[in-house]
Order: C-alpha cells, then structure tokens, then sequence
C-alpha cells in the first residue's frame, strides 16, 4: 500500500540548513533558516523563559489534560499582546495550535468549512508553507503583487488593483509585519486601504504574524492588523509565540477568529474546537504555559520585552551595518533597502546563479530566491558577506 505513495518535494529551508550542517567548512556563513542567532552565533534560550520554566517546574503539580481549545489564560494574555483592545472579548474565538504554522493550517482549515470554493489570495512573494498548506487543502490560490523586484519595496498600487478582485467567500492572508521573504511591510497608511477595500469586497482577512516585536516594536508591529480589527467585520489571526519568545520547538501559537457578533464567534468558536479536537485533540502546553508565566507576571514581562528589544536591535544594526559596508566597498546605494527593511529578512535581488557562487565559492548559505536572515549577521561576518556579494557581480 504505502508504495502506492508519490514522493513528495522537500522543504527547500531545511535542505539548506542540513547542506549546511554537512559543509566542511570552518568559515561558512549561515544566514537560511529563520531563528534568531545572537553575535556568537547561537539561539539561546531567553532568561524570562528559564526563569518561568523553573516555576513551572516547582509549581507544576499535574499534566493532566486541559481542554481542547487550549488553555484560557494563554489565549487571553496571547489576544492582549496580538490584538490589544481593537475589538471586545465577546466577538473572539480562539484555539491554541502548534506553532503559527498550526495556527495558519486551522484558519486555512476553517476557512474551507466555511466555504470549500474560498479562494485564498496570497502575497507574491510569500513564506513557502503558505502555498503548500493551500495546496494539500485543495484550496483555490490566487498570487496578488505584493512586492516590486526592481524598486525593492512594495507595489501597494499593484495588491490593491489584484485584492480588488478578491470577494465575499474569499480570504486575503496578510502578513503582519516583517515580511517573510521580503522585509517590506505595510505603512499605516496602506493598512488603512486594505482595510477600506475588504469592507467594499466584502472578502475576509487571514493576517499571519509571526514576528511581533521584530520589525519596529512589539506594539508598533501589532498595529497594521489592529487596523483591520477595528474595522472590518471578521478577520482571522495566526499568530507565532516561535519567535519573539524563542520557543521554536515547543510549538505554540494560537488562532483567532473575530466575528461580527456573539452568534457568529459561539459558530467559530465551536468549529475551532472541533478542528482541534479532529486533528490532534489537545493542543502542545508547556510552550503555551511558559508565555502565560512570562505575560502576566509584570516583572518577568519586562523582562522579556528588554531582551527581545536586544534581539530587535541587533538584527537592525546588522541591517545597517551591511547597507553601509555594501555603500563603502561598492560605491553606490543599491542596497539601502536592507537597512531601511523590517524583521529577520530580506532579498538581495540575487539570481539562483549568483546564490550557488555565493554558497560554492563563498561558504554563504542563503534561501534561492536570495533571502538572507539578517540575524546570522555579525560585525565579522559582514565584510566577509559583503565582499561575496560584490564578487558574483551584485
Ligand atoms: N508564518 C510565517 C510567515 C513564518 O515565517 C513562520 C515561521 O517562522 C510561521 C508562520 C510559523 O512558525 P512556527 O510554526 O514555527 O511558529
Ligand atoms: O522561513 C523560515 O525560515 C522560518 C522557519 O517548513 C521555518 O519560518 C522554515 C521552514 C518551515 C517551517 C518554518
């Protein structure tokens, strides 16, 4: 029977990292996958997150189940820090996910019980595992222009004509700040468009944020999708706890519908749990139960917020540092854009070619459509990252 299976195509970020892991090299320069390195090069565990494991540890006195949603302390400290107060607690449904790709796959997953023929317009560029998800639900995807290769910014005029033809039924996934794969994110201003255009369409919002607190700060990266809260109709959020609390494994994440009103959120709240409950019952807690320590306890909260405004401030500085390097050794600013962009990522503008000379030649390892993470950046590095860029002929 399972030779009946057809092979399926690998994820192309973690065949990086694994030809990277198996490169010789003492000298190869890492900059694939999406985790956060500090300047010696490692993802450590955050001090709010030893110290709220170590609670847990002490205080835990069961592991019994909890209930199928999720824990609801983490899904309300979780909708405070994403949605702040754009919309009241009573138009709220939510589940705790493994992950934001859970998160994603549940929305994605309601999405479709609401209406199998939704089309799901995603932003071209995007993260991979959004076209695959849409794929394997058998869902309907529609590229809108999302990001100008040349000008190395935003097409705003380009998504709004292609989301113009989005419609009630449809779902528009957003990402909520630092793109991924781009680094070009949404003014407050472009937020306020795509919020007045869906409520002519009439089309649903699936806004994907998996990086708050990495581009401009925790509350200014939540305010683009509390824009659409506070005014469209419904709206579904995918939110990550991977990143900005560097628990990449323990996977949690949350989704949240907002409905127009309690009916309406009682009918997702119960589809929600139901998706839950079909696909693995109880969601991951210990991720879940470790953020909840951290929100609600004041002092480790601050705590945490100055570590991640650490993080948030070194991947900026190397952002900087390698436009202002590549402006001295290459006597132009082409390359501005990678300080004035947001979060862990953005393209260099690099053909495939031009990718595999920098990894065989160089030892620098980035994704093939020349996505860097800036966070695998150091003031060594950057010469070193610079020059290879200068020598393949950027
Ligand atoms: N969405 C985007 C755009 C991402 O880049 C990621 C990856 O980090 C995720 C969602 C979800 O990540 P995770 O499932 O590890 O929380
Ligand atoms: O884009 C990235 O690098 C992160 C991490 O299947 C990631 O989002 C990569 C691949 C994957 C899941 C997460």
């Amino acid at each position: 029977m399972l030779a009946g299976l057809s092979s399926q195509t690998p994820d192309k970020i973690m065949a990086l990292m694994r030809a990277y892991a198996a490169d010789p090299r003492t000298d190869k320069i890492d900059l694939g996958v999406g985790v956060f390195r500090d300047p010696a090069g490692r993802t450590p565990v955050m001090a709010a997150v030893k110290t709220a494991e170590e609670r847990l540890w002490r205080n835990q006195d069961t592991k019994t189940y909890v209930a199928l949603e999720g824990d609801p302390a983490y899904l309300a400290a979780l909708s405070g820090l994403v949605l702040g107060d754009a919309v009241p607690a009573d138009r709220r449904a939510a589940i705790a996910t493994p992950g934001g790709t859970g998160a994603v796959r549940m929305g994605l997953e309601l999405a479709r019980l609401a209406n199998p023929s939704a089309r799901i317009f995603v932003p071209d560029p995007s993260w991979p595992n959004h076209a695959a998800i849409i794929g394997f639900l058998g869902l309907e995807r529609v590229d809108y222009r999302y990001y100008d290769a040349q000008a190395r910014g935003l097409n705003i005029e380009g998504m709004l004509a292609d989301l113009g033809r989005a419609g009630p039924g449809d779902v528009v996934l957003l990402h909520g700040c630092c793109h991924n794969p781009t680094g070009a994110d949404l003014s407050a201003q472009d937020w306020q468009a795509v919020a007045g255009l869906l409520t002519e369409t009439g089309a649903m919002a699936m806004v994907d944020i998996a990086y708050q607190g990495f581009g401009a700060g925790l509350e200014a990266d939540a305010e683009g999708l509390r824009i659409l809260a506070g005014q469209v109709p419904e709206l579904l959020v995918a939110t990550s706890c991977s990143k900005n609390f560097g628990i990449y494994r323990e996977r949690a994440g949350a989704l949240f519908a907002l409905a127009p009103d309690g009916p309406t959120r009682d009918l997702a709240q119960s589809n929600l749990t139901m998706l839950n409950r079909q696909t693995y019952a109880f969601p991951p807690d210990h991720g879940a139960r470790v953020v909840t320590e951290i929100l609600t306890d004041p002092d480790l909260r601050a705590d945490w917020q100055a570590e991640l405004e650490g993080m948030r401030l070194h991947m900026q500085r190397q952002r900087q540092g390698l436009a202002d390097t590549l402006r001295d050794l290459g006597g132009s600013d082409r390359f501005a854009h990678l300080g004035a962009q947001r979060g862990m990522f953005s393209l260099l503008g690099a053909t495939p070619d031009q990718v595999e000379r920098m990894r065989a030649e160089h030892g620098v390892y980035m994704i093939g459509d020349s996505r860097i993470n800036v966070a695998g950046l150091s003031p060594d590095l950057i010469p070193r990252v610079a020059q290879a860029m200068l020598a393949v002929g950027l």
